[in-house]
């Protein structure tokens, strides 16, 4: 984990950036669909889900929480997205529900640029990534 700065433009640059977001997506992907059937099952989705951190922090802050209401969290976030419910989540569904997410989190952002504690593989730290890089190029 790092501490990075960023704000809503890094993300949506991010996001908006086809070949780079979608490459972080599959990668992602394939890294969370560990019996490799091109689709992740809830169990599978756990792991991205506990990263995605978003209701556990608040400005960097743990915020301990009750498991029973963090598995119900957990569950009406994979709902959200295993859009067709068919009970996994495909490719397409992971891409669109992240983007989307991430769109969020980026007009919550502003145009502030804050400091947040990001996972080492985390979208948000590619995003990090990406924007650094295209500065120093
Ligand atoms: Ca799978
Ligand atoms: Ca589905």
């Amino acid at each position: 984990m790092s501490v990075e700065v960023l704000d809503g433009a890094t993300i949506v640059n991010f996001v908006e950036d086809e070949e780079a977001f979608s490459g972080s997506i599959r990668d992602r992907f394939d890294n969370l669909d560990a019996d490799h059937d091109g689709l992740l099952s809830y169990s599978e989705m756990l792991k991205e889900l506990q990263t995605l951190r978003v209701f556990e922090t608040h400005y960097g802050i743990d915020v301990k929480m009750d498991p029973d209401e963090l598995s119900r969290i957990y569950d009406s976030l994979f709902v959200q997205f295993d859009h067709d419910s068919n009970g996994a989540v495909d490719l397409e569904e992971f891409k669109a529900e992240t983007k989307q997410m991430m769109l969020a989190m980026a007009t919550g952002l502003g145009f502030l640029p804050v400091q947040m504690v990001l996972e080492k593989d985390s979208f948000l730290k590619k995003a990090v990534e990406r924007e650094s890089t295209k500065l120093a190029a």
